[in-house]
């Protein structure tokens, strides 16, 4: 062990020895080897990108509007900005809808003001105005969202008074948000922004007759691929009643009755623990950390839920589903695996899925050499505690926008604060385990990954895949490495829960034993000199 560190350490210092000092120091603080016999290791995230390295962030704009509001669908998102950032977020994240019978569905359809040089100069709040008469006019939405880009927040347009006005104008809700894409260091501030309007303007403002025994929200589940239809059968198999989704084949409509469920699931922990957190303080619904991707975690995830829930009859049913889902994928699963076994993976994505993969590879015989997020916080890496004071009573809880009978049993009260705190020493309940702590012993976790380092680590450590997204997938390519996204999935899917983790390994068994790597001829290959014009070498 002691040799195989030393060899990763010179991995790295051969890595970053081209940095000037200063950035060499501040990247040096990004990047952790992975020590097993060291409880917590600790990582510096969520900081500026140093000026001129090229970073495959994304910005505020992207994290509010492209991720957490877009698949919203009965919505009429409105892009008040240029048109390059409306199209962007709404063409490149690929939203996917099922809608009922009465359900509104607007994915289809791309909205922006298309910001011109005169709107700079003069502002752009009547064209805003005038965008919102022209959807009300040809759409009828119940909810419009207005997001902010960059120039918006230069010249000062107030996108707020320009929804209260609409909202009293029309009757309905017109939603503001100030998420240009200056702010903050990447898409995460945007995640941010999103769910504390939604918090504030949406969730609590309706009442439901609940009839189903285990009311949940399904938070951090963005339906890449159909993965969330997936999620949603199994879970109704089992008995679930599923309220609302944050936001993946989610509605605004859902969303106002949220705080009516027993549990909060979060899926994706970066860009939601915010809304999930709001919830417990707010409503004294709890959270649970759950990941639906690859079967292994389903099953734990399954079990924790119905552990939480504690009746015998959920169980039950529980194991049944698992029983019957499992039989239907294992043999593909272990002829993925004789295919894949020793094969290495190089991961980067955005802020949950570069830990959450790191599962599903390790089931077909892939290990995970190199992991980083994006802009994933220190917590997604080193874990966050059980968060205490588990509020419990409804006059704890602040419901200012609802007349509430003050009902211990509506309100989700189904366990005491004992029970609750006892059940989180046994399971994800107001906690999570971070990225680094699963890693293997001499595996790198490196944070805001840029193509320099990108370039030189897959050179040196040769993974048979490297997964991220469109702007490092070609390459990887050129290096002669497979490259699968997995913010896309390279619009296959979907790859969530038991017959997700089957779709998974034959594209990556396709890709990986594809012949096509044998041909490439890298550039270093040929001649040394070209290399340093190469990939940011
Ligand atoms: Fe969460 Fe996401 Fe991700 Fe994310 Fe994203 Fe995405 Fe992602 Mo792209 S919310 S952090 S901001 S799981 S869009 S669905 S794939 S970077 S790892
Ligand atoms: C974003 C969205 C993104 C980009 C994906 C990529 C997504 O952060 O702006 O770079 O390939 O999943 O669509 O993360």
């Amino acid at each position: 062990m002691v040799n195989e560190v030393k060899k990763i350490e010179e991995t790295l210092e051969e890595v970053i020895d081209s940095y000037p000092a200063k950035s060499m120091k501040n990247r040096k603080e990004h990047i952790v080897i992975r020590d097993t016999s060291q409880d917590k290791q600790k990582i510096m995230a969520n900081t500026r990108t140093i000026p001129g390295i090229i970073s495959n962030r994304g910005c505020c704009f992207a994290g509010c509007q492209g991720v957490v509001l877009g698949p919203l669908k009965d919505v009429v998102h409105i892009v008040h900005g240029p048109i390059g950032c409306c199209y962007y977020t709404w063409g490149m994240r690929r939203n996917q809808a099922v809608v009922g019978e009465n359900e509104k569905n607007f994915l289809n359809f791309s909205f922006s003001t298309d910001m011109q040089d005169s709107d700079i100069v003069f502002g752009g709040e009547k064209k805003l105005e005038q965008a919102i008469d022209e959807a009300m006019e040809i759409f009828n939405p119940g909810t419009i969202m207005i997001t902010a880009t960059c120039p918006v927040g230069l010249i000062g347009d107030d996108i707020h008074a320009v929804a209260r006005r609409a909202q009293e104008k029309y009757g309905i809700s017109v939603m503001a948000f100030s998420c240009e894409g200056y702010k903050g260091v990447s898409q995460s501030a945007g995640h941010h922004i999103a769910n504390n309007e939604l918090m504030e303007h949406l969730v609590g403002k309706k009442e439901i007759e609940l009839e189903a025994e285990y009311p949940i929200n399904l938070m951090g589940e963005y339906n890449i691929g159909g993965d969330a239809f997936e999620i949603e059968r199994v879970l109704g198999k089992i008995g679930y009643k599923i309220i609302a989704t944050f936001s993946g084949n989610g509605s605004a409509e859902a969303i106002m009755s949220a705080h009516e469920a027993d549990l909060n699931l979060v899926q994706c922990h970066r860009s939601i623990n915010y809304i999930a957190e709001m919830f417990r303080e707010k409503y004294g619904v709890p959270w649970l950390k759950v990941n639906f991707l690859g079967v292994d975690q389903t099953i734990k995830s399954l079990r924790d839920m119905a552990k939480y829930f504690g009746d015998e009859k959920l169980i039950q049913r529980t194991e049944a589903v698992i029983a019957e889902e499992l039989a239907a994928v294992e043999q593909s699963l272990a002829m993925y695996q004789d295919l894949l076994e020793g094969k290495t993976a190089f991961l980067f994505v955005g802020g949950s899925r570069a830990h959450h993969y790191q599962n599903v590879f390790k089931r077909i015989g892939i290990d995970t050499v190199v992991a980083g997020y994006e802009f994933g916080h220190r917590d997604d890496y080193e874990g966050r505690e059980v968060i205490p004071d588990i509020k419990m009573t409804a006059d704890d809880r602040n419901i200012p926008e609802l007349e509430v009978e003050k009902d211990e049993q509506r309100y989700h009260l189904r366990l005491s604060k004992e029970k609750m705190e006892e059940l989180a020493k046994e399971i994800p309940l107001n906690n999570y385990e971070g990225m680094i702590k699963e890693m293997e012993d001499g595996t790198i976790a490196i944070d805001d990954l840029n193509h320099h380092e990108q370039v030189k680590l897959t050179k040196i450590l040769k993974p048979d895949i490297y997964c991220s997204g469109i702007k490092d997938k070609y390459t990887s390519h050129k290096m002669g490495v497979f490259s699968k996204q997995l913010h896309s999935y390279d619009y296959s899917g979907p790859y969530a829960m038991f017959k997700g983790h089957v779709n998974f390994a034959r594209d990556v068994a396709n890709g990986i034993l594809s012949p096509t790597w044998g041909y490439i001829n890298p550039p270093w290959k040929k001649e040394a000199g070209l290399e340093g014009n190469y990939g940011g070498d």
